[in-house]
């Protein structure tokens, strides 16, 4: 079994991006098959729950304010709206709803509590749920936590030099910040980004970089390829080929074995043939619907006829169990543990919930 690695290099990870295409393939659909049934991918739904009227100014972004777009805004969702949708996605073979809100970041209020009662509702229904709102403090992330939310995302979208290039409103360290706040609770991390935004490959590699060191490393990637909006700063740049998303995605898995790569925005371009080899790549997992948050995405029923025509079945919800939040522990904490830990990490790591058990049983 491929070890997980959390010192990749950028060197390292663009001779695997640049390597022949049939070496690349090869390496990439081996290691998928060590960690993941190459048939099975998780299907997600992209709810906008709050539409437009962003006040950042993150470049490839239809949502922010600043640009003019064709967009229709919207205040935030009522919880019967989103229940409504979640059951329709259901009933269309998706085992996650992620609601997304067009916001800096989250402030506490009745907004907040509404999006809480969201997350509540949605995982009634035996779904996952995920929720990308923006910035989140420590204490945001533990409530969302408490509401029974399985996932959040929060993309780092490039490289940290390209970054600078593409959003001004707020910093790469601050997306870190979320992340790690994030992972201080049981809610699993999804961050990934966008190709085709005129980084250069050394990018790609740089935003992979940053990914892969994290420890535990981001238990989904979604690999965007730019939707280029009229109106947006980056309305005029020239679609990536799908050749580069098949090495985006196939590095992504050779660098980060047990996460889900996710084939995200741009899936409208691509043709079934090039989804195929994403799949093949190691992607495995999309979003489905006709919308992504406020743009097209291929159709329901013919991405149900790409799966059946390749062979592949959604997964159903809950079966990938989250990778526990870990701390080092200190020699007595760990010594004090009736049981150590079963899964694989380095020695002296236990639970953050253990450690804080511990730390009041001690204190
Ligand atoms: N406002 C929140 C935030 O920025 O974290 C959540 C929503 S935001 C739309 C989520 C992600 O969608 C962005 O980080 C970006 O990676 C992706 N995205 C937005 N517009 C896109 C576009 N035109 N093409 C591809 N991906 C896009
Ligand atoms: C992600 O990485 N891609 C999704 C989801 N996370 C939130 C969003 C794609 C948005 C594409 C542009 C739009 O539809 O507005
Ligand atoms: Fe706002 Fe998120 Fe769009 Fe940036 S990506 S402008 S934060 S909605």
């Amino acid at each position: 079994m491929t070890e997980i690695r959390h010192n990749w290099t950028k060197e390292e990870i663009l001779a695997i991006y640049n390597k022949p295409m049939m070496e690349l393939l090869y390496d990439a659909a081996t290691i998928h098959r060590e960690h993941h049934d190459p048939n099975t991918v998780q299907v997600s739904t992209l709810l906008s729950i709050k539409t437009g009227g962003c006040p950042e100014d993150c470049g490839y972004c239809p949502q922010a304010a600043r640009y003019h777009t064709d967009i229709e805004g919207n205040d935030l969702m009522s919880v019967q709206q989103v229940k409504a949708q979640a059951l329709r996605a259901k009933s269309s073979g998706s085992s996650r709803v992620c609601m997304g809100a067009a916001w800096r970041n989250v402030k506490d209020g009745p907004e907040f509590d509404n999006v809480l009662e969201m997350v509540r509702t949605i995982n009634k229904l035996d779904m996952e749920v995920c929720c990308t709102l923006g910035m989140v403090t420590e204490n945001q992330a533990q409530r969302l936590a408490e509401a029974g939310l399985y996932a959040y995302n929060h993309n780092l979208d490039t490289s940290e030099d390209y970054y600078k290039d593409v959003i001004s409103t707020r910093a790469f360290e601050d997306r870190l910040d979320t992340i790690s706040n994030v992972r201080k609770t049981n809610v699993t991390v999804c961050s990934g980004g966008i190709i085709g935004m005129g980084e250069a490959v050394e990018d790609r590699a740089g935003m992979l970089v940053a990914l892969a060191t994290l420890d535990p490393q981001p238990e989904s990637v979604p690999i965007n390829a730019l939707v280029a909006v009229p109106g947006t700063p980056m309305e005029d740049i020239e679609p990536i080929s799908i050749w580069e998303m098949i090495r985006m995605v196939a590095t992504t898995r050779i660098v980060m074995p047990q996460t889900q790569v996710r084939l995200s925005a741009g899936r409208t371009e691509m043709s079934r043939e090039g989804q195929a080899m994403c799949f093949f790549a190691g992607a495995n997992s999309i979003f489905a619907g006709d919308k992504l948050l406020t743009t097209p995405n291929p159709d329901v029923n013919e991405d149900m006829k790409m799966f059946e025509l390749l062979g592949l079945n959604p997964q159903k919800p809950f079966v990938k169990k989250a990778q526990p939040a870990t701390v080092e522990a200190t020699d007595s904490q760990y010594q004090s543990l009736g049981e150590k830990p079963k899964w694989t990490r380095p020695e002296h790591k236990i639970e953050r919930n253990e450690a804080a058990k511990l730390a009041r049983k001690n204190s």
